[in-house]
């Protein structure tokens, strides 16, 4: 039996696609007996009241007053993790999110020298199509992700869009594509709709409850999602479930507030977890300008709930349209409330979209085998691929 590995995790601890994923993946590889460190500013959100398992090792700012504004946080990360590579015998560094922990885990490297750990990178989206192709970081982002050892993306439009925004011939960088995964059973089918009602306490029996889960920035345009709902409603009364926090949720509660629509909608903020009224709504609503993958739609997709998405990004690659859900061009409101109208009108199509979407998930997006390529990368490394 090959020896257990040494492996640390860096991620964003908070409420985001990523940060779940890296999560996800550490824990997994701590129950197949490997030592998991996580190297981040905070505890991620999914390891909330956690002990053992895994080894947390926190990053802490200094609080100077000639260093505020400086943005030293990548330092004190590359200082944090040069610590933990040296006492721990790191093998393998899995950074997700490129900027800035691609940079930080090649400036430790440095560092290190013959000592250091293999890297791993993982990109999960913004770090390649907004933030890392940014003026203000490419240089710097670029190069850290072309100084990793491995590179790894969820989908395969997130590859080309990594090649295409920094300018990498794909011969010069090879991206391995491993599709972001979902725990089924946590994410499964349960038509409870007691779930919806503690919600809305006079939701009617075939009342529809459309459901939208995202960081509410400007890219998930939370604007479509109220929109469609409204198209939605006026043809066939229904409710809208929101969950998630971020600066697109005011103006969206104060429109839904002039619309008097607001006993009709329901704004959770965030949620550590929501599976239960995922699973008891009827549609999933993604209508966003840019998305990877768009991990909240497969989760709704587990738990055998249909979406409709726009056509952007990497959610092709997991909604079908016409068989799991609907797409449309982003921004086309009036073509996803139809799509919706489709299916809340249409229980056999509903049922049948349902059953592709669960039987998809447990087919293409189960966690095991998704932990088995990430695993098969840290063997190759660490025995010196
Ligand atoms: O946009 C988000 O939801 C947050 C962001 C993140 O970095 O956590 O999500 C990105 O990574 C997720 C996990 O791989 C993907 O499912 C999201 O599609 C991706 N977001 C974008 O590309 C906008």
């Amino acid at each position: 039996m090959s020896p257990p590995l040494n492996l640390a995790i860096t991620c964003f601890p908070t409420f985001g696609g990523s940060g779940m994923v890296a999560t996800e993946i550490g824990l997994a590889m701590a129950d197949r007996g490997h030592r998991v460190h996580f190297i981040a500013r905070d505890l991620p959100v999914r390891l909330h009241g956690m002990t053992r398992k895994v080894i947390f090792h926190e990053v802490t700012e200094s609080d100077y007053p000639a260093l505020a504004h400086s943005g030293t946080y990548p330092l004190a990360l590359a200082s944090k993790m040069i610590e933990v590579a040296s006492y721990e015998h790191l093998d393998i560094l899995h950074v997700h999110y490129a900027v800035p922990h691609a940079t930080a885990a090649w400036m430790a490297r440095e560092v290190l020298g013959n000592q250091a750990p293999r890297i791993v990178t993982t990109l999960h989206g913004t770090d390649t199509t907004l933030v890392g192709t940014d003026p203000t970081y490419l240089p710097i982002t670029r190069f850290s992700i072309l100084r990793s050892d491995v590179v790894t993306t969820p989908s395969a439009f997130l590859r080309r869009a990594t090649w295409e925004g920094f300018s990498i011939p794909p011969e010069s960088l090879p991206i391995e594509v491993i599709p972001n995964f979902v725990d089924t059973e946590r994410y499964a089918p349960r038509r409870d709709r007691a779930h919806v009602r503690a919600l809305f306490p006079n939701l009617g029996d075939g009342e529809p409850v459309l459901i939208h889960v995202s960081n509410f920035r400007p890219v998930k345009r939370i604007g479509d999602v109220v929109s469609i709902f409204t198209r939605v409603h006026r043809e066939h009364p229904c409710r809208l479930v929101m969950i998630g926090d971020g600066p697109e949720r005011s103006p969206a509660e104060r429109r839904v507030r002039e619309l008097g629509l607001e006993d009709r909608v329901a704004f959770l903020g965030k949620q550590e977890s929501f599976a239960e009224v995922l699973a008891a709504s009827d549609v999933f609503l993604l209508p966003s300008e840019q998305e990877s993958f768009g991990l909240a739609a497969l989760e709704a997709l587990s738990c055998g709930i249909p979406v409709v998405a726009s056509n952007i990004g990497g959610i092709p690659e997991q909604v079908e349209h016409g068989a799991r859900g609907y797409l449309a061009p982003m921004g086309h409101v009036e073509a996803m409330a139809g799509h919706v109208l489709a299916l809340v009108r249409d229980p056999e199509r509903w049922r049948r979209f349902s059953h592709n979407a669960r039987q998809h998930v447990l087919e293409r997006f189960q966690l095991a085998p998704a932990i088995d390529r990430y695993e098969a990368i840290y063997r190759r490394l660490a025995g010196g691929a």
